[in-house]
């Protein structure tokens, strides 16, 4: 079976796919036009898949009628239609779990350089503006026993809550479409409605797959409904909020800041006003972006095309009713 890798992975993924006796192909550079993208996919059976730049959809489908499994190297597959992929029997692959942590990492990370203000004061220094002590200047504020938010309390939601009720001693309350009775048990999490979960959250964080349906659901009528102290986190897709809706709530102060790891249009303009805010920091969607998450990523993805290969069921799928017809 002949594998196409699009982007460089470490090496364990490809070494595990090289051991299974598996043919593959890496490009030689990495930034593939769309055309060039298009005609590999062409001459291969299987994609590992790296990115979310391009879209796995009616129009691919039709155009490479010989792929018969894509192992994404993401947890999220909001880039492919999965209605799609079911009526043609193909299986799409995931990674989920070994990027649950080092995600929430990120979460953790931007809800408390928001609450610190730790972009606006590391401006201060790298201006020479460190200036004098000033009992009121420059005041961040405390997380302590406040309440988190979580949008989709699923695996990486999960992680945050634990880190956030661990440190700060908060209560956890979700939003999802169905309960989290483990994360009921174990952090004494509160499932509430949308609404209440908007009003109530002093961080709202979202960790939710994204559905074309979900698309800008955080714009100027949530942040209008947001307490005055509240932090916007977003570490799961940029298309979740309304970046100019989200620019003015924080440019008119009606939420305390926001931490971003996923920005829409992503990536951000060099020029986006919502990155001279001193109440936003802005990370380039790193959330996976460690060595043991992306080690583990790629052995799933292997383990993905690997298990296709040998005519098994792939043991981390996206779509699992794909079997079932
Ligand atoms: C990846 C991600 O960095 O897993 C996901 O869904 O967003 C990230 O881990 C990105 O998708 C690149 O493949």
């Amino acid at each position: 079976m002949k594998v196409f890798v699009n982007k460089r992975i470490p090496e364990i993924g490809i070494n595990m796919l090289k051991d299974a006796g598996l043919e593959v192909f890496i490009p030689e550079h990495d930034t593939l036009s769309h055309d060039e993208w298009l005609s590999y996919c062409k001459e291969n059976d299987a994609i590992l898949s790296v990115g979310g730049a391009f879209k796995y959809d009616q129009d691919f489908f039709n155009e490479c009628p010989n792929i018969k499994t894509i192992a994404l190297y993401s947890v999220g597959f909001d880039h492919v239609d999965i209605k799609e992929a079911n009526q043609r029997h193909i299986p799409i692959g995931n990674t989920p779990d070994v990027l649950s942590k080092a995600t929430s990492d990120v979460a953790f990370l931007l809800m408390q350089s928001v609450a610190r203000r730790a972009s606006f004061n590391f401006e201060k220094v790298k201006s020479g503006n460190w200036g004098d002590f000033d009992p009121l200047h420059a005041l961040g504020q405390e997380l302590y026993g406040k309440t988190l938010g979580i949008f989709g309390l699923g695996r990486i939601g999960f992680e945050m809550a634990k880190k956030a009720q661990k440190a700060f001693d908060m209560n956890i309350i979700y939003h999802n479409r169905h309960h989290n009775e483990e994360a009921e048990r174990e952090l004494n999490a509160k499932y509430v409605s949308f609404d209440e979960l908007i009003e109530q959250s002093d961080v709202l964080s979202i960790h939710a797959n994204f559905r074309p349906e979900q698309k800008e659901l955080f714009n100027a009528s949530i942040f209008e409904k947001m307490k005055p102290n509240a932090i916007f986190i977003n570490t799961a897709r940029g298309g979740f909020h309304n970046q100019k809706d989200l620019y003015d709530a924080l440019a008119e102060h009606k939420i305390w800041g926001a931490g971003l790891d996923v920005t829409n249009p992503e990536p951000i303009f060099k020029d986006d006003p919502i990155l001279e805010l001193s109440n936003v920091c802005v990370l380039p969607h790193i959330g996976s972006a460690t060595i043991e998450a992306r080690d583990g990523m790629a052995r799933l993805a292997a383990e993905n095309i690997i298990a296709y290969s040998k005519g098994d069921k792939l043991p981390h799928c996206a779509n699992p009713e794909v079997y079932n017809n």
